[in-house]
């Protein structure tokens, strides 16, 4: 800790103090007793470090914090399947719950997963223990895109009635919902599975380029349903998750990729929550991922916060980057890493602590509840 307190100090000693921008949303649609509105969550660590403004305390969450890194996880997932427990309202607001009352974190990520537009429009997919998502049948011509069923906003229902049962009992700490960023998606169903180099949609993109298109919009559309879903039901932020996107060239990204992006992101600006944009092997795409219009970028554990930073120019808060690969190592040394993480991130103008990808299923969950508390002891600048 003393060492955390002296490495911070050099590094502060330089920074000038942010400034607080207000956090008022434009007139949005959210209702007067949302959590975001009614004056639960506006003023949070989280939401004002999102805004650019100074919180009362380092905000950190991790991603894939629900999950099985918790004993308590696997105990209420007993005999259930992935993709059901995501749609018993209960059981999913119970397990994005868990990780909030353990690690004491300054946000719930909502526990659902990003292929469950797909699975509430129709579409035939599993999550398989072990593999992930597998489609019954892979979508690659345009007849396959034209075939894709329409996620209606009734079948959606039980993801409103999950986050409403979440958010009346998180109180003042904010959720964040998110979804799955066209290319992700469209990753899973153009390949039918997990791929590491995702060369199925890679080729579409360039050999059909009006049925990946399509595909793109299909994607966005289902995303942005799911996202405004999460939003209107209580969610004070949404993250879209492009985990993949790092396959790609910034030139294929900008062209093929971005424009669906914007498109899922379309069906909610228009509520002022804050929008964090997160991708994986995306330091070369994160001035184009800012660009599709979001309020936070999301930093992988490859490039420092500071680094980030200068590449986009100061603009953005920046959400990240202890490396899920040193949560196993001695005290000290994950202790001196999640303190560099800090002081790169007081370069930007805003810093969220989380990890630079999810939480490997094997952490011990008592070193993540440490590393909230070592972030909490260390005063904001
Ligand atoms: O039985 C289980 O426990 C299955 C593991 C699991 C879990 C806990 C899967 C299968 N999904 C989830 C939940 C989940 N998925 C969350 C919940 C909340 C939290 O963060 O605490 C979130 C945000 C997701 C999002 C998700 N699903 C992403 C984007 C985030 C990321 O990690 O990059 C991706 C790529 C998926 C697909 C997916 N679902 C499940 C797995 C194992 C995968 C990845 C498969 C692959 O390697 O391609």
């Amino acid at each position: 800790m003393t060492r955390c307190r002296y490495l911070l100090g050099l590094f502060f000693g330089t920074i000038k103090s942010m400034t607080s921008s207000p956090a008022t949303s434009a007139a949005g649609a959210l209702a007067a007793d949302h959590p975001l509105m009614d004056g639960r969550t506006a003023d949070s660590p989280l939401i004002t470090a999102y805004r650019g403004g100074k919180p009362s305390r380092r905000p950190v969450w991790f991603m894939r914090q629900a999950g099985r890194s918790l004993p308590e996880y696997l105990k209420v997932r007993e005999g259930v399947a992935m993709l059901d427990s995501c749609l018993r309202p209960e059981l999913a607001s119970e397990i994005t719950l868990q990780p909030v009352r353990r690690h004491d974190v300054d946000a719930g990520i909502f526990f659902s997963d990003i292929v469950i537009p797909l699975k509430l429009a129709g579409v035939g997919v599993d999550i398989v223990p072990g593999v992930g998502p597998v489609l019954d049948t892979p979508v690659r011509t345009a007849a396959d895109v034209a075939a894709l069923p329409q996620l209606t906003w009734e079948a959606l229902e039980p993801i409103r009635e999950a986050v409403r049962l979440t958010v009346a009992e998180l109180g003042k700490t904010p959720l964040i919902g998110f979804a799955g960023a066209p290319f992700t998606l469209a990753a899973y169903m153009v390949e039918g599975r997990p791929s590491r180099d995702h060369l199925g949609p890679r080729t579409l993109m360039h050999a059909d380029p009006e049925t990946w298109t399509a595909l793109a919009n299909w994607a966005a559309d289902a995303s942005g349903m799911f996202l405004q879903a999460q939003l209107e039901a209580g969610a004070s932020a949404a993250q879209l998750f492009d985990s993949w996107a790092g396959s790609l060239g910034l030139a294929d990204y900008t062209k093929y990729v971005a424009p669906a992006s914007t498109r899922a992101l379309d069906h909610v600006r228009h509520l002022g929550a804050p929008l964090i944009h997160f991708g994986t092997g995306t330091s070369e795409l994160l001035v184009a991922m800012r660009d599709v219009g979001v309020d936070v970028v999301g930093v992988d554990y490859r490039l420092p916060l500071d680094e980030a930073n200068r590449r986009l120019g100061g603009t953005v808060p920046l959400q990240g980057n202890i490396d899920p690969a040193l949560l196993p190592a001695p005290w000290e040394i994950l202790e001196a890493h999640v303190c560099d993480v800090l002081a790169a991130g007081a370069a930007a103008p805003g810093h969220v602590v989380n990890l630079g990808h999810g939480v490997p299923p094997e952490t011990d969950p008592a070193v993540l509840t440490r590393v909230v508390e070592l972030i909490h002891s260390i005063a904001p600048e």
